[in-house]
C-alpha cells in the first residue's frame, strides 16, 4: 500500500478492483464503511462476480475476467478527453512533460524492440531523449509531440466507451458512470483510492494493471494524499514482510535486486544499481544504494566481509533466472531436482496445474514439509481417488515431515499490508514434538556448516563465512533476528561535524546512518529504525491520533515510521497542502512538517527541480515507464492466454501477451476456446483460508463442502440446477463440485458473443475436516506474468456439465 488501511476512511471515493476485501479483508474493510459512513465516500466494486465487497457497494459494474487493462485505460482516456485531470500536479510532479526518444513506437499491439524469437523488448528506445548533460528534456507546455502526455493520449485514444464494452462486457453506461466519478476527483480537495490484490496480480498482464490505477491516480492528482494512493491488499498476514525481506528469487532484502550472472563484480552491481538524477538539482534517495549493500554485505558476513575482497561479494548467488514456482515446478518435472524444502507452503495445492505439480513432486528424491498440518503436498504420493489418482507404488520421493509450530505460537513481528511491522507475543507453547521454524532453521544451517567444514564440496565459502551469532545458534531468538534487520553500528559514528550520533555496537536509528565503508551492518535497510536503542519500536500501542487517523505511536511503519508514501506530493510545489483539510506535510519556511513523517528531506525547500517521487532518477511519476516494465511502457490489453475471442479486435495479429512466458511443455496443455468455451476464475472466501483452516472444525461446519458458482443463464442451458454435482474441465485436468447457480455471475457480451464465467473458489483437498474435494488448481494453467512470472489463476477456459 501507498497509503495503510486505516486512511481509507479519508477517501471521498473508493474503487475496489481485482480485490474483494470483504472477503478476504473483513477486519480492514471496516475502513471502507467509516468512509462511506463518515464521508459519503461512494463505493464502487468492477469484479466479474456481485461479490460480497459489492453487496455493500453503491455500484456495481460486472467486467470479464482478464479484461481490466481495457476498462483502466478507457478511463485515462475519458480522463484526457473530456479535460478531468489536476493539470498542476500532472505537470510539476508526473513525467507528462518529459520528451520520449523519437525511435519509439507502438504498431499493431507491438512496443519498438520487440524479438520474436527471444520473446523479450530490448527497451533501449522507451526512453527519455537527453540533453548534453545527460538530463531528460522536457516541455511543460505539454505541446511537443513526442511528451509523454500526447503519447499517452495517442495510445489510449483507442480506449472508446464502446472498446471497453465489447472486451469487458461492461455496460457503457456503468463504465461512464464510474469514470465520472473518478473524475469528481480530479480537483485539489477530493481523493479516490485504489483497493486491488488477485484479480490483477494473476493474469498475464498484471502488472500493467496496477500501472494503470497508478497512473490514473496521477492524472488525478491523488497520489501522496491522504485518502488516496494504490493501495494492495496482501495476503498471508506476513507477506508483506516476505517481499520486504526478498525472499523473492530475483531479490535482496530491501528491494535491491541480487546481482545478475553478467554482474560479476561489486563495482559494475553498484553502477549498474545506483541511478544517476536525470533532473537538474533532483533529490534522488538511491544513490544511497551502496551504503543499503555494504551494511548487508556486513550484516550476512559480519568479519569476512572485508574491502579488500568488496565485502563478499563473490559469495552472493548470482541471478540467472527466475526461481518462480512455474520454474521451480518445470525444473522437478524435467528431472532436474532432487531435494525440495516447503516450509509454511503447500504447493500441490498453490502451483497451477496441479498434475502436473504432482507428477514433478514424484520426480524428486526427496521432500521435506516444515508445518503444523497434515498438507496435500505432504501426503502427494498417496492414492485419494478421483481427485489424487497416483500409484504409490511407482513414487519413489522420501518424504520427511518436521511438525512446525503456527505463527500463534511465537515471538515476532508481522508486516500488514499498510507496511506497518507489528510486534506479537506468542500465545502458546508449540504442542508435542513441533519447534519453531527458527529452531528446525537453526539446526538445519548448524549441521550443513559442519558438513561443509568436513567434506569441503561446491562452494563452501559461502555457508563457512555466513555470520551466525547469535547466542543459541541452533536456535536464534526472534528478538536478536529483529536487531539484526535494523542493524547496528560496528564503529562510532560521527556526523559531518564530527559530533558522535552512534557508539560502536548500538542499534542504528534510521538508515539515513548507514555507510558504504563496513562501519554498519543493517539486514534490510528499510527495517532501520524498528528497534532502537529506544526499545522494540514494533511493539509500540499508543493510539494517539496526529490527524486524519494517522497514528505514530502505534507500532513502526517502514521507511522511518512513514504512515503515507509519496507524502511530499500532499503539497504544491511551492509546499501549500493541496487541500487544507487533509494537510499530511507542508513547509513552513524553514522545514517540512505535518501529521506524518515528511518523505523529503525535511529542510530542503520547495523549488521547481525538487520533485516528489525521489526513489526515481527523474523525481516525478511514470506515467511512461521507462525501463522498469517488461511488456511495455504504457499498458496495453492483450487477451489472457486462454481466451473466450478468437482475436483480439484491438490488434488481431498479436492477440496475446507477446512476453507473457509459456514454457513448451505447459503450451500443449493449454485448451481451446472451441473445446473449452467458458471463462473460469478463482478466488477465497471469508470462512476458509487457503488450505490450511479446512482443519479446524468450526470453518469446516460453516463452509464443509466444495462449490463452484454457475449463472443462472448457463445453468438453465445445461440443465443444472443448485445442488447437482457438475464436472468442470479444461485440457489439464477436471474437478467435480456441487453447483450454486447465482444471479450474481451474468452472462456478457464479449465482442459480439455471449461469455458466462465460472466461479472457483479454492480452499478444498484431500486433508482436513470438511468433505474431501479436489485441488481448484487442478485446472489453472502455468503461464507465467511478463513481469513476475505470477501464474494466471484468475483467467481461464473450462467447460462444464451435469456429473
Ligand atoms: N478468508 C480469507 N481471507 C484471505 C485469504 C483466504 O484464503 N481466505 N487469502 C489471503 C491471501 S493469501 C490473499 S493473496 C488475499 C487475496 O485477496 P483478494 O485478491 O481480494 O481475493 P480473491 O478472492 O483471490 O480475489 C478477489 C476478487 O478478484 C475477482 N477477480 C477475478 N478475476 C478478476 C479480473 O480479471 N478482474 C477483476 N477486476 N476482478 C477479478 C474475484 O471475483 C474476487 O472477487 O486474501 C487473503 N485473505
Ligand atoms: N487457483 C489459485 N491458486 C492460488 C491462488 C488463487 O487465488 N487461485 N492464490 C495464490 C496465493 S495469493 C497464495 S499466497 C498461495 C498460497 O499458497 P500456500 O502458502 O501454499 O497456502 P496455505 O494453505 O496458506 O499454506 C501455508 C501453510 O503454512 C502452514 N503454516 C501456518 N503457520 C505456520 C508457521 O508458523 N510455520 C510454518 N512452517 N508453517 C505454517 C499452514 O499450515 C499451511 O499448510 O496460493 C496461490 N495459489
Ligand atoms: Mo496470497
Amino acid at each position: 500500500m501507498t497509503n495503510n488501511w486505516v486512511d481509507i476512511k479519508n477517501a471521498n471515493v473508493v474503487l475496489i478492483m481485482g480485490g474483494n476485501p470483504a472477503e478476504a479483508h473483513p477486519v480492514g474493510f471496516k475502513w471502507v464503511i467509516e468512509a462511506k459512513i463518515r464521508n459519503g465516500a461512494k463505493v464502487i466494486v468492477v469484479d466479474p462476480r456481485f461479490n460480497r465487497s459489492a453487496s455493500v457497494a453503491d455500484i456495481y459494474a460486472p467486467v470479464r475476467a482478464g479484461s481490466d487493462i481495457t476498462f483502466l485505460m478507457g478511463m485515462v482516456n475519458y480522463l484526457l478527453t473530456h479535460d478531468r485531470i489536476q493539470h498542476e500536479y500532472v505537470r510539476a510532479y508526473t513525467n507528462a512533460s518529459l520528451i520520449v526518444r523519437d525511435d519509439y513506437r507502438f504498431d499493431d499491439g507491438l512496443f519498438s524492440g520487440y524479438d520474436a524469437k527471444t520473446k523479450r523488448y530490448d527497451r533501449s528506445s522507451w526512453a527519455y531523449e537527453l540533453d548534453a548533460q545527460g538530463h531528460a528534456r522536457r516541455d511543460l507546455s505539454l505541446s511537443h509531440p513526442r511528451c509523454v502526455f500526447n503519447l499517452l493520449k495517442q495510445h489510449v485514444s483507442r480506449y472508446t466507451p464502446d472498446m471497453v464494452s465489447q472486451l469487458c462486457g461492461t455496460p457503457v453506461e456503468d463504465f461512464l458512470e464510474i469514470c465520472e466519478i473518478m473524475a469528481s476527483t480530479s480537483v485539489p480537495d477530493k481523493t479516490a483510492t485504489f483497493l486491488y490484490a488477485l484479480g490483477w496480480t494473476h493474469h498475464t498482464t498484471g502488472a500493467q494493471m496496477i500501472r494503470g490505477s497508478g497512473m490514473i491516480q496521477l492524472l488525478l492528482g491523488n497520489v501522496g494524499m491522504a485518502g488516496g494512493g494504490v493501495n494492495a491488499l496482501r495476503g498471508h498476514s506476513n507477506i508483506q514482510g516476505y517481499t520486504d525481506l526478498g525472499l523473492l528469487s530475483q531479490r535482496l532484502p530491501g528491494y535491491m535486486n541480487l546481482p545478475s550472472d553478467e554482474q560479476h563484480d561489486l563495482a559494475t552491481y553498484l553502477a549498474q544499481t545506483t541511478p544517476a538524477a536525470q533532473l537538474p538539482e533532483q533529490v534522488n534517495y538511491y544513490q544511497h544504494t551502496p551504503k543499503f549493500f555494504v551494511s548487508l554485505m556486513k550484516s550476512l558476513y559480519g568479519e569476512k566481509a572485508t574491502a579488500a575482497n568488496d565485502w563478499g561479494f563473490d559469495w552472493l548467488p548470482k541471478w540467472d533466472e527466475s526461481y518462480d514456482v512455474l520454474n521451480f515446478a518445470n525444473r522437478m518435472y524435467d528431472g532436474k531436482v532432487n531435494g525440495y524444502i516447503a516450509q509454511g507452503f503447500n504447493p500441490i495445492a498453490a502451483f497451477p496445474d496441479k498434475n502436473k505439480a504432482a507428477a514433478a513432486l514424484a520426480k524428486l528424491k526427496f521432500l521435506v514439509i516444515i508445518d503444523p498440518l497434515a498438507t496435500e503436498t505432504s501426503s502427494f504420493w498417496q492414492n485419494h481417488g478421483e481427485s489424487n489418482d497416483v500409484d504409490p507404488a511407482q513414487i519413489q520421493t522420501e518424504v520427511f515431515r518436521l511438525p512446525s509450530s503456527c505463527f500463534a505460537e511465537e515471538n515476532g513481528s508481522i508486516v500488514n499490508s499498510g507496511r506497518w511491522l507489528q510486534w506479537h507475543w506468542a500465545g502458546a507453547a508449540p504442542p508435542g514434538e513441533a519447534w519453531h521454524d527458527g529452531k528446525i532453521l537453526g539446526h538445519l544451517f548448524m549441521k550443513l556448516r559442519e558438513l561443509y567444514r568436513q567434506e569441503g564440496g561446491a562452494c563452501p565459502e559461502q555457508v563457512l563465512n555466513m555470520a551466525w551469532d547469535y547466542k543459541d545458534p541452533y536456535d536464534p531468538d526472534p528478538e536478536e533476528v529483529a536487531k539484526e534487520s535494523n542493524g547496528y553500528a560496528l564503529a562510532d559514528l560521527h556526523d559531518e561535524q564530527g559530533k558522535l550520533i552512534l557508539r560502536k555496537g548500538q542499534l542504528l536509528d534510521n538508515f539515513g546512518q548507514l555507510r558504504d565503508d563496513g562501519s554498519t551492518q543493517c539486514f534490510n535497510w528499510v527495517f532501520a529504525g524498528c528497534w532502537t536503542e529506544a526499545g522494540n519500536q514494533m511493539a509500540r500501542r499508543d493510539n494517539a491520533d496526529s490527524g486524519l487517523g494517522c497514528t505514530p505511536g502505534w507500532a513502526w511503519a517502514w521507511p522511518q515510521n512513514r504512515r503515507i508514501l509519496y507524502n511530499r506530493a500532499s503539497a504544491d510545489p511551492q509546499g501549500k497542502p493541496w487541500d487544507p483539510k487533509r494537510k499530511v506535510i507542508s513547509w513552513d519556511g524553514e522545514r517540512w512538517s505535518g501529521i506524518d513523517v515528511p518523505d523529503f528531506p525535511v529542510t530542503v525547500a520547495p523549488g521547481t527541480q525538487t520533485s516528489p517521487f525521489i526513489m526515481l532518477p527523474e523525481g516525478v511519476g511514470r506515467l511512461f515507464s521507462v525501463g522498469a516494465m517488461n511488456d511495455g511502457p504504457f499498458p496495453e490489453h492483450y487477451e489472457p492466454t486462454e481466451s473466450p475471442l478468437a482475436s483480439n479486435p484491438l490488434h488481431p495479429a498479436v492477440s496475446k501477451s507477446p512476453t507473457a512466458r509459456l514454457y513448451d511443455g505447459d503450451r500443449a496443455r493449454m485448451g481451446s476456446r472451441e473445446e473449452f468455451p467458458h471463462v473460469a476464475t478463482t478466488y477465497s472466501i471469508t470462512e476458509l483460508f487457503r488450505h490450511w483452516t479446512k482443519h479446524s472444525r468450526l470453518n469446516a461446519i460453516v463452509q464443509p463442502e466444495q462449490f463452484v458458482e454457475i449463472g443462472e443463464a448457463l445453468a438453465r442451458d445445461k440443465g443444472i440446477v443448485q445442488g447437482d454435482l457438475v464436472k468442470v474441465s479444461t485440457k489439464r485436468g477436471y474437478i467435480k463440485a456441487k453447483a450454486v447457480v447465482t444471479k450474481r455471475i451474468r452472462r456478457l457480451q464479449i465482442d459480439g458473443q455471449p461469455v458466462d464465467t465460472i466461479g472457483i473458489p479454492c480452499h478444498w483437498g484431500f486433508e482436513g475436516a470438511t468433505r474431501k474435494g479436489f485441488l481448484a488448481n487442478t485446472l489453472t494453467p502455468g503461464v507465467g506474468e511478463s513481469n513476475t512470472n505470477t501464474p494466471e489463476y484468475k483467467a481461464f477456459l473450462v467447460s462444464v456439465e451435469k456429473a
